[in-house]
């Protein structure tokens, strides 16, 4: 398993056994013992290698390992009895996760559902949604007024009370997992918000506090680090550091002036969130979506981002949490660099992603209607490691960046810059013929550069057509939807729906007027769930009811098809420009035309993919078969599953 050399092993054994009483006196039974022993025997040479990487400098690091192993002990302790039956279930079976039958979904409790009671009396629509896999987003106590939306995290042990209680998660979690939905909760484990009382000790002056954070007493050293610092809120919060006249010190702030990076250079930091991470998966947590992964570890003279003391953290925190909770997975939120989303990806680090690669993708793709730099990256980045899977999306809270890589750009003849100010005017609609309806995020005067936010149903069109009331209009952006929708519920991984798309809703503007909310665009693809919309579901002449119906069709036709299962995906060129084309599992081709024109396809190009096709195929989505013995017409934004497999 580990590529150390010989004398590391002994190395770690005599470590390890110098930490045995220790653990034995932490552990109250002989048989919590065994079980812990047995995991940790297997882990603790990656858990010993980086901590030494981390922390080896140090002429504390023994002690700092010792502390961490207790509260490990402690965490595994205090593990519920229910919860070790589901960490046993998934060891014997590690892809648990990859299965046809994941359907993810994501919402803010407060509006979705207004608060954990409320998302309980949700529980018959996500079941009738076919969800299996729910994420929460941040539900943690925050501030007031300056939370960013709750990724500025207060106390990680306390849900806003406005939303609940700890317990009452923890009881929704149990439930919901009876009825074969997992809950995916937040890690903001970048920064806290500077209410938090580890912020608020160091604004007393603490100086044991104030090392949890990155701090300066002058700009010397920020103004040493930022000019290779990428800012991420150029608009709402420029640079990365900002002054405290409290404390008189500059404090390290990635995000918002709110949000204060912590210092993982500090072991005892490092220590402090695995103890915060260990409760929320003792509070039943299935996984952890591992906010802003690229920034938590910095070095000088590097732009601080995807740093190899990144990859160290995330394998010890993954090491320690399966001798605790081993049921437990990582999920990376890394919208960076292609290269670097990937590098999270290995069952060591992150198990599942984000698949932001995709998610641009498909925006570039309705814009220009060609699918050539999308086949390119899909078929040069799409594979993972075994055991691991993306989590794919169209939509999520955050903005669009452009995120394909230059290279990828540049292999299909685009100049990645300037398609990139192409994107960013088509959609908010500044391009004559576009569709869309969005607005800038963070847009930076100096590289011209900015994100882009709005609803999927807005970014699809179905703003501009019902404000028009063109009816082809309207019939293409219902379509659109549907398409990338369709390519996210087919392709390999874990299709998750932001909820309020199934019902196709609109950008909601009136953040504009909230003075704690007008500053970040984000907010206009973040409405309030609508019980109006949610009563129109069933009524197909409505916008709403046509995307749903349609939506929950194909989620009901993935769900029955193992071929679904898994990540095993192949790209195919089929000789036209306008048609993604993949082949699942070997069995089941998938064709979306991403042109508002009626396209064909050689039968040939398809049975060369697929020679079962010849045979009969069968539309999974339509639920009807299709005849590949003449070429293929597909009409524009169609969609097919065509399922190679033999019928009996
Ligand atoms: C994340 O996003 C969250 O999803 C955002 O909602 C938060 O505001 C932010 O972290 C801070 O907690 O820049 O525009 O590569 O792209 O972490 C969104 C990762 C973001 C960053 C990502 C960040």
């Amino acid at each position: 398993m580990s590529d150390n050399p010989a004398w590391f092993s002994d190395e770690s054994v005599i470590a390890l056994e110098r930490i045995r009483p220790l653990l034995d006196a932490a552990l109250e039974t002989d048989s919590d013992r065994a079980r812990f022993f047995k995991r940790l025997e297997a882990l603790f040479p990656t858990i010993f290698e980086m901590f030494l990487n981390l922390y080896g400098w140090r002429y504390d690091c023994h002690y700092h390992l010792e502390r961490t192993l207790v509260e490990l002990a402690h965490a595994f302790r205090h593990r519920s009895t229910a919860l070790r039956i589901v960490d046993e279930g998934r060891e014997s079976n590690p892809g648990w996760f990859t299965g046809e039958q994941m359907v993810g979904a994501v919402c803010y409790v407060d509006l979705f559902a207004r608060d954990l009671p409320g998302l309980r009396s949700q529980l018959p629509y996500l079941k009738e949604l076919g969800v299996t896999y729910l994420h929460l987003m941040p539900l943690f106590k925050s501030p007031e007024t300056n939370s960013d939306g709750g990724y500025a995290v207060s106390s990680f042990r306390e849900v806003d009370p406005r939303i609940g209680t700890m317990k009452e998660l923890e009881d929704l979690a149990g439930e919901f997992r009876a009825h074969g939905i997992s809950i995916v909760v937040d890690f903001v484990f970048n920064h806290t918000s500077d209410e938090h009382e580890w912020a608020k000790r160091a604004l007393q002056g603490d100086k044991r506090y104030q090392a949890y954070y990155r701090m300066f007493d002058d700009r010397s050293m920020p103004d040493a680090y930022e000019p290779q610092l990428r800012e991420i809120f150029p608009d709402q919060s420029p640079g990365s550091f900002s002054f405290r006249p409290e404390i008189n010190k500059w404090v390290w702030t990635t995000f918002n002036s709110f949000q204060w990076d912590l210092n993982y250079a500090n072991p005892e930091v490092f220590r402090a969130m695995l103890a915060e991470m260990l409760f929320l998966a003792n509070r039943g947590a299935d996984v952890l979506r591992l906010d802003a992964v690229p920034f938590v570890w910095k070095e000088p003279g590097t732009n601080c981002e995807n740093l190899p003391g990144v990859h160290w953290i995330l394998r010890a925190f993954n090491a320690l949490t399966r001798v605790a909770a081993p049921g437990l997975l990582f999920k990376s939120e890394a919208i960076v660099h292609p290269r670097d989303v990937r590098s999270y990806m290995t069952t060591d680090k992150c198990q599942i992603s984000y698949n932001p690669i995709l998610m641009s993708h498909l925006w570039d793709a309705l814009a220009t209607r060609e699918i050539f730099m999308m086949r390119h990256a899909m078929q040069h980045r799409f594979a993972l490691p075994d055991g691991c899977t993306w989590v794919n999306y169209v939509r999520s809270h955050d903005d669009i960046g452009w995120g394909f890589a230059d290279e990828d750009a540049a292999s299909v003849g685009i100049n990645g810059r300037d398609h990139r100010y192409f994107l960013n005017q088509y959609y908010i609609g500044r391009f004559t013929g576009s569709f869309a309806r969005g607005m800038p995020f963070n847009y930076n005067p100096r590289t011209q550069d900015m994100r882009i936010s709005g609803t999927t149903a807005s970014l699809a069109g179905l703003e501009r057509a019902i404000q028009s009331g063109d009816v082809t209009e309207m019939s293409h952006s219902i379509r659109r939807i549907l398409l990338v929708y369709g390519v996210v519920l087919s392709i390999g991984g874990i299709p998750l729906l932001y909820l309020g798309d199934e019902l196709a809703t609109l950008n909601d503007y009136s953040f504009q007027e909230d003075l704690g909310k007008a500053g970040d665009s984000r907010w206009i693809h973040r409405p309030a769930f609508s019980v109006e919309r949610w009563t129109r579901r069933d009524d197909k002449s409505t916008p709403e009811g046509a995307v749903y119906q349609s939506l929950l069709k194909m989620i009901r036709a993935r769900t029955r098809t193992p071929a679904f299962a898994g990540a095993d995906t192949d790209f195919f060129d089929v000789y036209n420009k306008h048609i993604f084309a993949y082949l699942r599992s070997g069995a089941v081709l998938v064709l979306a035309n991403f042109s508002e024109y009626d396209q064909t396809v050689a039968a040939d190009a398809l049975l060369s993919i697929q020679p079962n096709l010849a045979d009969g195929a069968h539309d999974l989505i339509a639920d009807q078969p299709i005849s590949l013995t003449t070429d293929l017409a597909i009409p524009g934004y169609g969609l097919l599953w065509l399922d190679a497999r033999k019928r009996e």
